[in-house]
């Protein structure tokens, strides 16, 4: 059994599907705390966990002017800078349930908890890049970084997947070679020793269990960057999809979703407020600036309290284009009087004013992936 060796799990987590492991935590806990601790953050394998010794873990790099190059953990902790980000990470997934709703998709049925919040450590990719040869020369020819997971099927080949090479290389992107999550080692579900975290980015090129760095003129030829991980038409079937026509999806759209309370409970509204909570999230760095709230169906609008941390302090706000990390929100909404039943939504702006759709339909797709639209749940008022 390839899955002999996999790691335990939190029992609170929701399982998808065990071999390999895929996990959300539930609603209901998700936005307890601002950063996601690890054990619940949720977990997103397409193959078992490859169980790495640090001692002999090397993580190649080819394309730059040395040839390739062969690096220790020890060599990447002591020669570069630890630096150190907040950043989300969501699947592409998040959410398709509500997809399969409106018709049948293709993929893990994920809830609105395919997403998480941790701080993430290590050299900046930029960095390691420079130290081993990048410069002008190599960046007139290349456009891609490609990364490879020591993950494998049967077959023997491995999770990988690409980003552009400004992303990888600019001094903003603050993508990392990460070893360490919430100040401590990688746990083996997220990677361990080392993974690529590139912030803003969809979670599919966060590459786990890092074994090769690639920098070169063409994506990654694997299966997650070429025919999976695309966004299509609702018009667009398994008949006519052409793979090619699409872009391999990257920074990802604007996200929002309701974490309490849950759908289909009864309230006893005797002190007449609504207190709901939630997440709000936006790829490439752009800020949340607002979360509106209704709870009758989206007649009428409320705007939440915004927050970036548990304590109620405003740490420092990122620099432009580098919110990596999401916003829990909150708010208490008077109930109208005699109300039985209430439809909660939220929909999220960001600093491009970007905000959600409101139906899921017409952003339908095939795989299920990027599903946005308002998030709606409905709640039965006992009085
Ligand atoms: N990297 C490897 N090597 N193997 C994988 O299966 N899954 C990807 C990405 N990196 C994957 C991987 C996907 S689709 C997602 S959403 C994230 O890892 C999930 O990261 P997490 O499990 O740390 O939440
Ligand atoms: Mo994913």
């Amino acid at each position: 059994d390839p899955y002999s060796a996999e790691p335990t799990r939190h029992p609170a987590l929701q399982i998808n599907s065990l071999k390999p492991f895929n996990a959300e935590p539930p609603a209901s806990i998700l936005s307890d705390n601002y950063i996601t601790p690890s054990v619940i953050f949720f977990k997103r394998n397409h193959l078992p966990v490859p169980r790495l010794d640090p001692k002999t873990y090397k993580l190649e790099i080819e394309g730059l002017p040395d040839g390739v190059v062969s690096l220790s953990l020890s060599e990447l902790k002591s020669r570069f800078p630890k630096h150190t980000i907040t950043a989300t990470l969501q699947c592409a997934g998040n959410r398709r349930s509500e997809m399969n709703q409106v018709k049948q998709v293709k993929g893990l049925n994920w809830g609105i908890g395919a997403i998480s919040n941790a701080t993430w450590s290590g050299a900046r990719l930029r960095d390691v890049l420079v130290y081993y040869g990048f410069g002008p020369e190599v960046e007139a020819k290349a456009k891609h970084v490609q990364f490879e997971g020591l993950d494998r099927d049967v077959t023997g080949s491995a999770y990988g997947a690409s980003i552009p090479l400004n992303k990888a290389v600019s001094e903003e992107s603050d993508v990392l070679l990460a070893y360490e999550m919430n100040g401590e080692d990688l746990p083996p579900d997220h990677g361990y020793p080392v993974r690529v975290v590139v912030p803003g980015v969809v979670g599919a090129r966060n590459v786990k269990w890092l074994g090769k760095i690639v920098v070169s003129d063409e994506e990654s030829k694997s299966h997650w960057q070429q025919n999976d991980y695309k966004g299509f038409s609702p018009g667009t079937d398994w008949d006519t999809v052409d793979f090619k026509s699409a872009p391999a999806i990257q920074e990802l759209p604007i996200q929002s979703a309701i974490t309490h309370p849950a759908e289909g409970t009864s309230l006893d509204l005797s002190d007449k407020e609504l207190t709901v909570k939630g997440y709000a999230w936006s790829g490439g760095g752009r800020e949340v600036v607002r979360v509106d709230v209704s709870i009758d169906g989206g007649k009428t609008w409320h705007v939440a309290k915004l927050r970036s941390s548990d304590t109620g302090q405003h740490p420092v706000p990122p620099p432009p284009g580098r919110a990596w990390a999401w916003k829990l929100w909150e708010i208490d909404i008077p109930v109208p009087h005699r109300a039985q039943e209430l439809e909660i939504v939220c929909k999220a702006v960001d600093n491009s004013y970007n905000t959600q759709p409101d139906t899921v339909a017409p952003i339908w797709n095939l795989r299920g992936v990027l599903s946005n639209a308002w998030h709606r749940v409905k709640v039965k008022v006992s009085v």
